[in-house]
């Protein structure tokens, strides 16, 4: 065994993925969000304070489960077929997922949540989870919608959506029931083998949909309003030792306004508590899902992974547009299971959280998600792609407990870091053709402990792009200029050092050119273009 775990087996692998929370929602990252499942995770393992994802929803997904960047397995931006001259958006089949690389080495592999990685959601093909070595899979192929009836719901290779009709059914209940089911399942059929369970919850990505028991709990949470709720977090995660106390708060975001100008703040505040909920929600789902490898012995020899897929959004849901916004993804559902009509928008005055609702929570409160850093979500400075990660394994990282890491890491070093504990091989062939070689490297003796040798990390999304080497990060939005930022006095990215290092910026910038041009990067010009005639909706830059 390479792993070494006191056991002599090879461990079982959780792997959670939450969608668009920001880096200081939970409790154990700051924020004010009641997650004691995830708490307990944090106790008992190890918390990365530089962990990064790659800003957006099917990138992220692409990179975590190949080991490679999006864009070299087709996912540049989602899961649109923009071929020949943009991305396929279809996951490639020259790469290996890690379900497909711990099944060859005898794992059971299971998928309960969101995929976002095939073109056709209606016809089972290559690029679906099932095709990409999950044995069994429930969720949903697209990327967001209601969480009382969800579009592209499958189990296996079949439509079920007709399910979501029966009452109560709700999607993170419905992600964390089929969880269970499987551990439970494994347990009966195939106890002797381990298991690879992703577990793909669609909370918090709008729309703001909860349950009013979970919306109770955070009744007057926020009503202090943004300005001194990001204070209070920056206060929090210097003292859990997160957050260096030399870094400065970033600005409120400019186009947000003061708390104490807000017109409507009831209902401002009713978007944060929905999206609190949300969380609260998936958090108590991961503690049945604890308590399921509780109750069959398997904990002790666990990994579990926590993380999400991109920052905070600061999407906005203008009533007169969101129909046509939404619709770019999959039809928006007009009447709820009870014939009511859904009103879609940001209406102030209308209470998020029920089906008959359909909104989000907004740039003002992703940039309190995102506390201490500027940005969101789409974006690669520090706010778009900072996430909590969080890991657990008693018998594998022994003394980790309670251990915080500064190492900086990506999401392509998760598939090696399961390979490495599962005993399994990188694959060179998939479909006849090479596989790229893997970009990322095991974490394994980060988490135990250990630094890990210098590299370059890279980034690049819509146009947006950056590299981070050591202490000095390069980063730049589409049509700006290169800024660089000394991560270790400044990771709140406030004093652009570029004017100063002019050629410390040339070596970044060409090291970045050769990882873009190797990698497949398509410019934001081109992508552009293929938008606009498609009709696509790119961010407001
Ligand atoms: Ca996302």
């Amino acid at each position: 065994m390479t792993t070494g775990n006191a056991s002599g087996r090879r461990p079982d692998i959780v792997l959670i993925l939450a969608d668009e929370m920001g880096f200081s929602d939970i409790a154990s990252y700051g924020g004010e969000v009641n997650t004691p499942a995830l708490d307990r995770l944090a106790e008992n393992g190890v918390r990365f304070t530089q962990f990064y994802n790659t800003a957006r929803c099917s990138p992220s997904r692409a990179s975590l489960l190949t080991g490679l960047h999006p864009h070299q397995v087709g996912i540049g931006i989602l899961n649109f077929d923009d071929s020949p001259d943009g991305y396929p958006g279809n996951l490639a089949e020259n790469c290996a997922t890690i379900a497909e690389v711990l099944k060859e080495t005898g794992y059971a592999t299971y998928l309960s949540g969101k995929w976002h990685l095939a073109v056709d959601m209606d016809t089972p093909n290559s690029a679906w989870p099932t095709r990409r070595g999950f044995d069994r899979f429930f969720g949903t192929l697209e990327g967001a919608g209601s969480f009382y009836q969800p579009r592209t719901l499958v189990r296996d290779e079949e439509n079920i959506e007709t399910e979501a009709a029966a009452d109560g059914w709700f999607y993170t209940d419905a992600i964390t029931d089929n969880a269970v089911q499987f551990l439970s399942d494994h347990d009966a059929h195939r106890s002797d083998d381990p298991l690879f369970m992703f577990v793909s919850y669609t909370a918090p990505h709008w729309p703001l949909h909860a349950h009013r028991e979970d919306i109770a709990k955070y009744a007057d949470r926020f009503d202090e309003g943004w300005d001194v709720l990001r204070e209070q977090r920056l206060e929090r995660l210097v003292t859990a030792g997160i957050i260096d106390p030399g870094w400065r708060l970033s600005d409120r975001d400019e186009r947000v306004p003061a708390w104490d100008q807000v017109p409507d703040k009831a209902w401002e505040s009713s978007r944060m508590e929905v999206y609190a909920a949300q969380i609260d929600r998936m958090d108590q789902g991961i503690g049945r899902i604890m308590d399921q490898l509780e109750a069959t012995g398997r904990v002790e020899n666990t990994l579990v992974l926590f993380l999400s897929d991109n920052g905070g959004c600061a999407e906005e849901m203008p009533p007169e547009s969101v129909k046509e916004f939404v619709s770019s993804f999959v039809p928006l559902k007009e009447t709820s299971r009870s014939g009511e009509a859904v009103v879609p928008g940001n209406v102030p005055g209308l209470r998020p959280g029920p089906e008959e609702t359909y909104q989000s929570y907004g740039r003002a409160w992703a940039n309190l998600s995102n506390t201490p850093f500027r940005e969101y979500k789409h974006w690669v400075h520090e706010g778009g792609i900072s996430t909590p990660f969080i890991a657990q394994w008693p018998l594998g990282l022994g003394s980790a407990t309670g251990r915080l890491s500064a190492e900086p890491c990506q999401l392509v070093d998760v598939l090696p870091t399961l390979a490495e504990v599962a005993d399994a091989d990188y694959p060179r062939h998939r479909m006849r053709q090479p596989i790229p070689p893997a970009e990322g490297r095991s974490l394994l003796p980060v988490l135990r402990g250990t630094s890990g040798a210098a590299r370059d990390l890279f980034w690049e999304h819509e146009g947006n792009c950056a590299v981070r080497r050591g202490k000095w990060k390069l980063v730049r939005k589409f049509r700006h200029h290169w800024e660089l930022y000394d991560i270790e006095a400044d990771r709140t990215e406030l004093h652009d050092l570029a004017p100063q290092h002019g050629d410390l910026v040339r070596d970044l910038a060409a090291a970045y050119q050769e990882w873009a041009d190797r990698c497949g990067v398509i410019p934001r010009d081109v992508v552009l273009r293929i938008y606009t005639t498609r009709g696509r909706g790119l961010p407001e830059e």
